[in-house]
């Protein structure tokens, strides 16, 4: 790609790693605190990693390094949807390991897991990771959803990681992504392969979070990226004031993004999936909602307004979620001789034999484009890819018909002319924030510490993030205490535990005070491109959601 001015210049930001880490890989030393237990199943996660099962936390502190001295050969791989910082976490590691001895080598697999398996990589230099310092995307080595889950998968890895001499790797991924770094690590260990496997927690999501893991990288930037975008189209809607902006924002399950671009932004509405979940919210009643301040704001001369619609909602409206849970199981055993299907009616016919009746009735009260959404292809790690489920369309077309009945019956004169938008691209790959920048750099760094000091299964960990980065602690937690079992594709699982809107946080509270008057007053907030320039208090702080998740009152 050419070099646009402004990457030229973040070329020159140089990010800041927390006070503790400032004095060099060889003035850190390390303490181990508690022994850890799963997120729950606690049994059931033991019995699967019998040697990685209530490893102890770890924190870095100052004081000299007891590390051994030994030439690391180390592979990093970037895994899963971009998020930005991840250079960084790559410029990081690189950094450490350079730092403690000019023999070491950092491999860099391509396009994700599957680069693994099959041995395709670059040896990174020093010319290679400067072009990529402080920019977005995952264009240096590629990223990709292959999963790592089966064994003969690991046997390749660990042939490859022997061919190279390697004695670590570093998976950048999400809770799916980690959750195979912990199995690798678990399949090393159980083998006497001699090769560490540590995670560092990535996504715009948000979701990979607990009270070890404060934030996942990229999510300060996307929602920096998405409330600049929301805070235009909010303008434009206040200066127009013809339009319903119905947007649709990325987060595949959890509604991080959209509450945090709500506190940053003031729309009119803003639908939290797992309150939709709790209130057991029907498509009609979602409707109704938005409807009443379409309602609320035409008796004021306002017709345009701002609704942001999480993407992962449709999951969590309850008669979808059924519906979705039962094509998964059908499509996990039957998959192949549906999609071999010739014709929409056969196709049609086989959901009628396979579904429940209510399911079924369900599914034949959808549009027909949102019908063949919801069955196209699962990802592979079997979920449902919402990003290309028209959700806003969807429910702007419920309002719309809600809000005909309402005229009838003499409620409602106003106009109605929705426009939907979808940002969810528009941010995976944003030049990194300040906030991002530091944070990445940190986490590459600090993978790299754990790898000197010879642990595996752990996620690398930086906390204190709502301080100023001075303050910040490195660590390391092992991720089999995040793990509990779920059902997916069919099947019990070990994974990561997500980590959905907690609808008694703060964040969440401090939306739940303001959303009534947001709903019927025009309460816009434009924060512009935030992320670069400006006093440090603007240009360098993270989310309202961490801010408020720390503040004490
Ligand atoms: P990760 O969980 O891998 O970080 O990806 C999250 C995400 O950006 C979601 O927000 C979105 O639903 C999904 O990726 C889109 O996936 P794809 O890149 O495969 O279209």
């Amino acid at each position: 790609m050419d070099i646009s001015p402004l990457q030229k210049a973040r070329y020159g930001y140089s990010p800041k790693l927390p006070k503790m880490l400032r004095v060099g890989v060889r003035g850190i030393a390390v303490t181990e605190g508690d022994r850890t237990e799963a997120a729950s199943d606690k049994e059931k996660i033991a019995a699967l990693f019998p040697n990685t099962y209530g490893m102890k936390e770890v924190y870095f502190k100052d004081g000299d390094s007891t590390a051994e001295r030994k030439k690391h050969v180390v592979g990093v791989i970037l895994s899963g949807g971009q998020a930005p910082g991840g250079h960084n976490v790559i410029a990081g590691l690189y950094d450490a390991l350079k730092e403690d001895s000019e023999e070491n080598v950092l491999l860099g697999f391509k396009g994700g897991p599957s680069g693994l398996v099959e041995d395709n990589y670059i040896t990174l230099n020093a010319e290679t990771i400067n072009k990529y310092r402080n920019t977005g995307g995952f264009d240096m080595i590629g990223s990709g959803r292959t999963k790592l889950e089966k064994e003969e998968q690991f046997r390749v890895v660990a042939e490859v990681a022997r061919k190279h001499d390697m004695d670590a790797i570093v998976i950048i991924g999400g809770d799916d992504s980690n959750t195979n770094a912990a199995v690798l690590a678990e399949y090393f260990k159980a083998n006497s392969v001699p090769v560490q496997v540590i995670g560092c927690p990535k996504t715009i999501d948000g979701d990979l979070k607990n009270e070890d893991i404060e934030i996942s990288f990229g999510f300060d930037t996307a929602t920096k990226t998405y409330s600049e975008l929301i805070g235009n189209v909010a303008r434009d809607a206040n200066s127009a004031k013809k339009y319903w902006h119905f947007i649709k924002l990325m987060g595949r399950s959890a509604s991080h993004i959209a509450l945090e671009c709500a506190l940053q932004t003031h729309p009119n509405i803003c639908l939290i999936s797992e309150e939709v979940e709790q209130k057991s919210m029907g498509l009609n009643a979602i409707a109704d909602y938005i409807a009443d301040s379409v309602v609320a704001r035409a008796a004021l001369g306002y017709n345009f307004g701002i609704v942001i619609v999480p993407e992962g909602l449709i999951e969590f409206v309850p008669e979808v979620k059924k519906l979705i849970a039962e094509i998964n199981e059908t499509l996990a055993k039957h998959g192949e001789r549906f999609t071999k299907l010739p014709t929409w009616d056969e196709k049609l016919g086989f959901l009628t034999a396979a579904l429940s009746v209510e399911s079924m009735k369900v599914f034949n009260l959808l549009p027909m484009d949102i019908q063949e959404q919801l069955l196209m292809d699962r990802d592979p790690h079997g979920n449902v890819q919402v990003s290309r489920i028209e959700t806003e369309k969807l429910l702007s077309t419920i309002v719309r018909n809600r809000l005909s009945q309402r005229k009838q019956e003499g409620k409602y004169s106003g106009t109605f002319s929705p426009m939907h938008h979808f940002f969810g691209y528009e941010g995976r790959a944003a030049f990194p924030s300040n906030f991002d920048a530091d944070y990445c750099y940190s986490l590459g760094y600090t993978a790299f510490l754990l790898i000197s000091y010879g642990y595996t299964g752990y996620l690398s960990s930086i906390r204190a993030l709502d301080k100023g980065v001075d303050e910040w602690k490195a660590g390391g937690m092992p991720i089999t205490k995040m793990m509990d079992i779920e059902r997916r594709g069919g099947q019990d699982k070990p994974v990561i535990r997500k980590a959905l809107v907690d609808l008694n946080g703060k964040p969440f509270k401090y939306f739940e005070k303001h959303r009534e008057k947001w709903s019927r007053e025009t309460c816009y907030l434009n924060p512009g491109a935030v992320q670069y320039f400006g006093p440090a208090e603007i240009a360098d702080s993270t989310t309202i959601t961490l801010m408020l998740e720390k503040s004490e009152n």
